[in-house]
């Protein structure tokens, strides 16, 4: 595509409910929506980042600095005649870090070259399925009991998944409160990084769980500390935060510090890299799941596409909209029939902006041409 100009809009959108995770509460979903102008028409993207670093390193003001100060300016400069989608992780590669931003930047091209074609992005990423299992991740509650009530909620309405966000002192007697509820459901458990080597007889305590798995307990670099804890725990470990490139999760494999891949496209860099991760991991035998960083309807559909590829054979927590917002961004936001998501089949990601739903929850705009 030929960029004519790029869109940076900062979105606040309230969340339905309090999500808490061991490194903070959010109630209000900060993060930005770009916008590509080409001559064949607007590409959409969303760059993930949260209010402040505590999940990564990265930040909502620190993406809206990068991607003005620098991302925007090389992708205009490099696309003075035209530029592949294919080519903007190249065109970013000096710049060290900052993948999120890379990613909703790469989306935006992506989708504006897709829907030029009248190319659906699940068939440009290799989707082999029409709709996915939809897992749904589950805050920390104010104690064991309102979480009970809390996932009760999400099984009534068909989720086929449950994830519960844990941390020191709210692991072991909350994960039991749900076991002890609910039975034989599927459950995994997600620790945000909130553990230390020191703390593994606390997390051998969840092998009797049965749980599917036990995502990102040690910290991001924490490879091979992640390596010794899988060889004393049953109970798989799965790696979120600490996969942040293919070269990455190759070397977590060949560690042994991860049995599973929680893959995030904004982690990774952009829905392409987050393919290359899904084939390497496939070809290692590996499974891995799709996971969410409280997306809108752009980056929500995005995902669903990703999930439909073979690899993806653990349920991912692309949830309904619903789950967060109580009015998205996009006309056709994501719905749950039947405890599953449809792929979207509409050119590029899929779904048409709700351009009053945009504005109404904007709250800094910029556009830079070139
Ligand atoms: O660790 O998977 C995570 C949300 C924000 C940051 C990190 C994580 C999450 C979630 C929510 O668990 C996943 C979703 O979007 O449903
Ligand atoms: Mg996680």
């Amino acid at each position: 595509v030929r960029l004519d100009a790029i869109e940076l809009r900062v979105l606040h959108l309230p969340l339905v409910s309090p999500f808490t995770t061991s490194f903070g509460t959010e109630t209000v979903r900060e993060v930005i929506v770009v916008r590509v102008r080409t001559a064949d028409g607007d590409g959409w993207g969303e760059i993930v980042t949260q209010q402040s670093p505590l999940y990564s390193s990265e930040y909502t003001q620190g993406a809206w600095d990068v991607a003005q100060r620098f991302f925007a300016p090389a992708l205009l400069d490099a696309a003075a005649h035209a530029l592949a989608p294919e080519e903007v992780a190249g065109v970013l590669e000096p710049f060290v870090g900052h993948r999120m931003v890379k990613a909703g930047l790469e989306l935006a091209v992506l989708d504006a070259a897709l829907r030029a074609e009248s190319r659906a992005l699940g068939e440009y990423l290799g989707a082999v399925v029409d709709r996915i299992p939809s897992g749904v991740s589950v805050g920390i509650q104010r104690d064991p009991s309102a979480l009970v009530d809390a996932v009760g909620g999400y099984l009534d309405e068909g989720y086929v998944r449950i994830k519960i966000k844990i941390k020191p002192g709210r692991d072991i007697a909350d994960t039991a409160a749900v076991r002890d509820a609910f039975g034989a459901i599927a459950l995994q458990v997600d620790a945000n990084s909130a553990y230390t080597l020191a703390d593994a007889d606390t997390l051998a305590e969840l092998d009797r769980f049965d749980l599917l798995l036990i995502e990102q307990p040690l910290q991001e670099d924490d490879i091979v500390d992640h390596a010794h804890l899988a060889a004393r725990l049953r109970t798989p470990i799965c790696l979120d935060e600490s996969i942040v490139s293919a070269k990455a999760a190759r070397d977590a494999l060949a560690l042994r510090a991860a049995a599973i891949i929680n893959v995030k496209a904004g982690r990774v860099g952009g829905y392409l890299e987050a393919v290359r991760i899904h084939e390497l991991c496939r070809e290692a035998g590996i499974p891995v799941w799709c996971g969410g960083m409280l997306e809108t309807g752009i980056g929500r559909a995005a995902n669903a596409a990703l999930a439909a590829l073979p690899g993806f054979t653990l349920t991912g927590d692309v949830s309904a909209s619903d789950r967060f917002y109580s009015r998205d961004i996009v006309r056709d936001p994501i719905v749950l029939d039947g405890g599953h998501v449809r792929v979207p089949t509409g050119p590029g990601v899929g779904v048409e902006i709700d351009p009053v739903a945009l504005e109404d929850a904007t709250v800094a705009r910029v556009e830079l041409r070139r």
